[in-house]
């Protein structure tokens, strides 16, 4: 097949709002510095269901989303040194250069490198290796994982070892590892520390899996949905709070809950009022809120900026902070090892013939995360 057009089956996104059509999709050979990747397995997350629905301003159509992909490299156009044919990958919607600014900074997991084009849904070049219907389709976030082959930059993949089973390591390649790495890598969670973890979906899940690691002292899961408690207790959460069947504001008992606030706290859910209440259970002085969550197009978020002179710190973080190319090798061992949870989030599995199921499945309250086998 190297060096051909491959006809696979793809789940296009015709226009947004509508289901995502399984049929056959051209994939091109690869060029110079990309790779050809046969998927084999991908989990769906809630940021495909968010450009999906048509309120992501980077949204663009007909498009083939899916960004937490797993397979196997088929092919790799000229000049390609980092991985080779036949090797087990990960796709890395936050790429990793290690020549740009951002990447040289040693500040930042932002690589600048590819990312007007990226968010444009096209190759480096400009063009798209799509093609269904006798269109071009652009590709989603450097990775277009819901297709049983798909073209990335080589700077947007990583190999892993291939012991690892692909039904799992797809699913560090955004939920696990953005929850895990904010905790761990963008908050450096310490000994002791008090935290609160809003949301316990896959990334709120993981987040808790990272801060019970760096032995945090209180780990308090705040939820709406109480079939949440015993996810979060499983993963090492300390106590669970649902805000609303409080009397008072979740503020407030978190506050009272940690002697005057906690050390750090978590967005888990995309909600702006969330991240307002999250900011303002940090500890006065030294607390940071992390924004994990993605917000609709115009949303904004807002607080007395008193939160802030008085020493609370929002920060965020995209895939946690985690270097894709340097770091997830290493998750994927640990995962080998036995130190991270990985399988304990499946809930939900499905063929590439029923992703609009798995859509479906995500939104409901019991799901963790749904893998598609491609
Ligand atoms: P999820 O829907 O599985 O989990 C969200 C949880 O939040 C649910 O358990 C829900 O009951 C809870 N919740 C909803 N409203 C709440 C409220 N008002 N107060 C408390 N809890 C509430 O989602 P997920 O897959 O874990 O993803 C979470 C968010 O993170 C999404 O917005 C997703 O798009 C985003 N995300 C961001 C990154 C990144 O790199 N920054 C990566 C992956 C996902
Ligand atoms: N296009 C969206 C941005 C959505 C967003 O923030 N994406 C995260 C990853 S979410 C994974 O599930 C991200 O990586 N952001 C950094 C970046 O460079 O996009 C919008 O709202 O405009
Ligand atoms: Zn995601």
């Amino acid at each position: 097949t190297e060096g051909k057009i491959i006809t696979c089956k793809a789940a296009i996104a015709w226009g947004p709002g509508e289901e995502l059509s399984v049929e056959d999709v051209e994939v091109l050979p690869p060029r110079a510095h990309e790779v050809r990747i046969k998927i084999y397995y991908t989990g769906v997350c809630h940021t495909d269901a968010y450009t999906l629905s048509g309120k992501d301003p980077e949204g663009a159509f007909p498009v083939i989303l899916g960004h937490e992909g797993a397979g196997i490299v088929e092919s790799v156009g000229e000049d390609v040194t980092s991985v080779k044919v036949g090797d087990h990958v990960v796709a890395l919607y936050t790429p990793e250069c290690r020549e740009c600014k951002f990447c040289m900074s040693g500040k930042t997991n932002l690589c600048g490198k590819i990312r007007a084009t990226q968010g444009q849904g096209l190759m480096p070049d400009g063009t798209t290796r799509f093609r269904a219907r006798g269109k071009d389709i652009l590709h989603f976030m450097g990775t277009s994982t819901f297709s049983q082959y798909t073209v990335v930059a080589d700077i947007s993949v990583v190999a892993v070892n291939a012991q690892a089973p692909m039904d799992r390591t797809c699913l560090l390649g955004c939920g696990i590892t953005t929850g895990y790495g904010a905790a761990t890598i963008t908050a450096k969670i310490q000994s002791g520390d008090n935290v609160a973890i809003f949301g316990a979906g896959c990334v709120g899940l993981s987040v808790i899996q990272g801060a019970a690691q760096k032995k945090a002292g209180k780990i308090i899961v705040v939820d709406v949905n109480d079939s949440k408690e015993e996810w979060a207790r499983k993963f090492g959460a300390t106590d669970f709070v649902n805000p609303t069947k409080l009397s008072r504001p979740i503020t407030d008992e978190l506050i009272a809950m940690t002697d005057g606030g906690c050390d750090y706290t978590f967005d888990c859910t995309g909600n702006v009022q969330v991240m307002r209440a999250a900011l303002e259970s940090c500890h006065k002085g030294w607390g940071e809120c992390i924004i994990i969550g993605v917000a609709a197009a115009g949303q904004e978020i807002s607080t007395r900026p008193f939160q802030l002179v008085t020493g609370r710190v929002w920060r965020g973080c995209a895939f946690g902070g985690v270097k894709g190319r340097t770091q997830l090798p290493g998750l994927v061992e640990d995962y080998l090892q036995d130190k991270i949870k990985v399988d304990e989030f499946i809930t939900h599995r499905f063929p590439l013939t029923e992703i609009n199921t798995a859509f479906t499945a995500m939104k409901s309250g019991d799901c963790i995360r749904a893998v598609v086998d491609t």
